[in-house]
């Protein structure tokens, strides 16, 4: 069903903005804060500019395998790991304008009470169900093995370094279990079974309610949010997973570092909190801290049908929030949904994807330290190219062009000019229009406008920024600010205030008068996107800096009353720049920065592998062949059938070399062959044996071919 109208809709009282808290294993880079950390803030920012009661929430995610994981890379204490980034996030967070009501931690012991609190409400309700089931152990690392810490066999495409929960060569989902050949991460031992006792939240249960809360907006029978405002993508992963059937899913695990079960609950003993159950729970300490230190009340926050809660995240984590928390929460019973998940896709860095481990990344703390100068420069190319709706790519060149085009040629040069010509015909004194009804020229077309008009113009375009920044296209807000901007450029340029002067100044002081106007807007419109930004341009205007406290609500307020955001009589400042182009030295630093990266990569290589016997050895038996045939498997991006020639028979073989080879040209090609290996199917076709590969440190396999002297099914030892 749909609303007819919004009207309809209570009105919110107050705004609870939530940001993914980041995992405490690794800096912030780019992706991150494109993702969910600059479009939570300037969605906090713009409700408080409407002087709406904003809490604008998050912390650091300090729990879970990935952290341990990154402690045993790094031979440090999970501790030492989480202290180091914890610090590091404020930091960043901080120089990048991050307004953040509350920055958290889920290693505080007030986290871990109300996580703890939360599950036992849970577990006393009976909302729980207990199960116990076969997981792998490593028995040398004496543990179970969570599942990032267990590595195999995809599958699905084959990839040989897929983790137990994901294979990231093809984006399934996996469990451990799935894995061919399965390897402890810790001691690269073979994982056995074991069995073990957990608590399951039973998602199956929620099932129809979910349901109807997603597909329909209606929670209990009544209207809770409008679904035509969620994302597509967001609603399309919601919707597959519903339709895919949901499951009981663990939301305990055998862990040493996390959030306890709570010891009074029989067999809690070594087991603590699933990081996915505890971390969202984190966003409700992370109020209940900022309370305590503000004297506010958290549950209002949280508890309170008339608070809006909206989650901004990156698309990996969009079931989290949009059918796992929110079960979680309406089986304790007590709180509020989420009327909102603007979950963001992914960006891409100069034509690759953004990797922690491979370097791929522009870090944010890294361009802090090299360009402290320009925060909002970075905040706008990145809202620019936000990934709204699908995934996309920054590109140095992208944003030294943004930045000169943009900001410098079209924003910074028409306030400029606008408080330069303030002050050579009026001393900076803000002119008093005599009559309403001066014309003068309207932009674009040469046709006659008035003051009065104009004004309604700039009104109408200060609401189709708003209009964007309230429905979460913030791309869109951001194009409608530069068309502000465009706008007022256009009114000097065809009014020519600098020739007017000398035969009609009478026409000049309305223009000017306007001109004033439109840069009082952009000094409140920037605020959102570019912090600093509108506090530059109030200083010139002589206005106070924005505090967020209603301001943008008062300012359409007085227009739409008929009155103007800057006063007649009013003294300006003196003109100072707002931005400096960005060299082309800077951007050539940048890239030679990822090109080092490139070539780190390449020189790296697979570490040695344990040592093996002779008999060992002996076991394989390896055997020259040619390539008689070779087709693509379909449906498939990486995989090649391959008819070989062993002399004495022939042998069909799937190989994952597609992405390096095309089939026609491997055809006649001498190749080495693991000829006893077990027969396998792989993507429904049956291999026998395998072809042997080099894999260049870049990723590249090239054949392991015998010399062409070599004949068919001799062997090779
Ligand atoms: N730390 C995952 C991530 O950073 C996770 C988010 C938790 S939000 C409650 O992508
Ligand atoms: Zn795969």
């Amino acid at each position: 069903m749909h609303f007819k109208s919004p009207i309809a809709m209570i009105i919110p009282r107050r705004f609870l903005i939530t940001a993914a808290l980041p995992y405490a294993n690794g800096p912030l880079h780019i992706g991150h804060l494109a993702g969910c950390y600059i479009p939570a803030d300037i969605y906090a920012r713009f409700r408080r500019l409407m002087g709406e009661e904003t809490l604008f929430i998050c912390g650091s995610d300090e729990h879970g395998a990935a952290i341990t994981l990154r402690a045993k890379q790094e031979g440090q204490t999970p501790r030492a790991i989480v202290d180091k980034y914890h610090k590091m996030f404020v930091d960043s967070f901080a120089k990048l304008n991050v307004s953040f009501d509350y920055y958290h931690r889920t290693s505080a012991d007030l986290h871990h009470q109300t996580a703890g609190d939360f599950f036992k409400h849970l577990y006393n309700k009976g909302e729980f169900i207990e199960k116990t089931s076969e997981q792998y152990y490593d028995e040398s690392a004496q543990q179970f093995l969570a599942d990032r810490y267990i590595t195999g066999t995809c599958p699905k495409c084959n990839y040989d370094k897929a983790y137990g929960d994901q294979c990231e060569q093809c984006g399934s989902a996996l469990s451990p279990t799935d894995l061919i050949d399965p390897r402890s991460t810790l001691t690269g031992a073979k994982p056995v079974l074991r069995e073990t006792r957990h608590w399951y939240f039973p998602l199956n249960k929620h099932e129809d309610w979910l349901r109807d809360w997603i597909e329909q907006g209606i929670l209990e029978g009544e209207e809770h949010h409008y679904v035509d405002e969620w994302k597509n993508h967001v609603l399309g992963q919601c919707k597959s997973w519903l339709d895919s059937g949901l499951q009981p899913r663990a939301m305990t695990r055998d862990l040493d570092w996390g959030v306890d079960v709570p010891h009074d609950i029989p067999g809690s003993e070594g087991k603590k909190l699933y990081v996915w159950m505890d971390a969202p729970i984190g966003y409700i300490s992370s109020t209940k801290q900022w309370a305590k230190e503000h004297s506010g009340d958290w549950e209002q926050w949280w508890k309170d049908p008339e608070t809006r809660l909206t989650h901004f995240i990156g698309k990996d984590n969009i079931v989290f929030h949009s059918i796992i928390f929110p079960a979680l929460l309406k089986a304790h019973g007590d709180f509020i949904l989420p009327t909102h998940v603007p979950a963001n896709q992914f960006m891409n860095l100069e034509g690759d994807k953004i990797s922690t481990s491979r370097n791929w990344a522009v870090w944010a703390h890294e361009y802090l330290e090299e360009a402290p100068d320009k925060v909002d420069e970075l905040r706008f190319y990145l809202i620019k190219i936000m990934p709204e709706h699908k995934d996309s790519e920054f590109k140095w060149k992208g944003f030294q062009d943004a930045v000169n085009t943009d900001l410098v040629n079209n924003l910074a040069n028409f306030i400029n000019r606008v408080v330069v010509l303030m002050h050579k015909y009026y001393d900076g004194v803000v002119p008093e229009i005599n009559d309403l009804d001066e014309v003068f020229s309207a932009r674009g077309n040469k046709e006659i406008s008035t003051h009065e008009a104009e004004m309604l113009d700039l009104f109408d375009r200060m609401h189709e920024v708003m209009q964007g920044l309230r429905t979460y296209e913030f791309r869109s807000a951001l194009h409608a600010l530069l068309e502000l901007s465009t706008a007022g450029n256009a009114l000097l340029q065809f009014n020519e205030p600098w020739k007017q002067i000398k035969t009609q100044p009478e026409v000049v002081a309305p223009v000017m008068h306007l001109a004033v106007q439109y840069v009082a807007a952009l000094g409140l419109l920037t605020r959102p996107f570019m912090p600093d930004t509108s506090d530059r341009i109030m200083d010139l205007l002589a206005l106070p800096r924005l505090k967020e406290e209603g301001e943008l609500l008062e300012a359409t307020n007085t227009l739409a009353e008929g009155f103007y955001i800057v006063h007649e009589g009013h003294t300006i400042n003196r003109p100072k720049h707002l931005f400096t182009r960005i060299e082309d030295g800077f951007i050539e630093r940048q890239m030679k920065k990822l090109e080092e990266s490139k070539s780190a990569l390449q020189s790296t290589f697979e570490p040695m592998k344990d040592e093996i016997s002779y008999d060992d050895f002996t076991k394989m038996d390896l055997r020259a062949g040619t390539i008689l045939e070779a087709e693509k498997v379909p449906k498939t991006d990486k995989l090649i059938r391959l008819l070989i020639d062993l002399g004495f028979e022939q042998r069909q073989v799937v190989s994952g070399i597609a992405a390096d080879f095309s089939p026609a040209d491997i055809i006649g090609k001498k190749i080495t062959l693991l000829a006893n290996l077990a027969p396998r199917k792989i993507r429904g076709v049956e291999s026998k044996g395998m072809i042997l590969m080099a894999q260049n440190g870049d990723g590249h396999l090239h054949f392991v071919s015998p010399d062409p002297l070599c004949e068919d099914g001799s062997t090779i030892s």
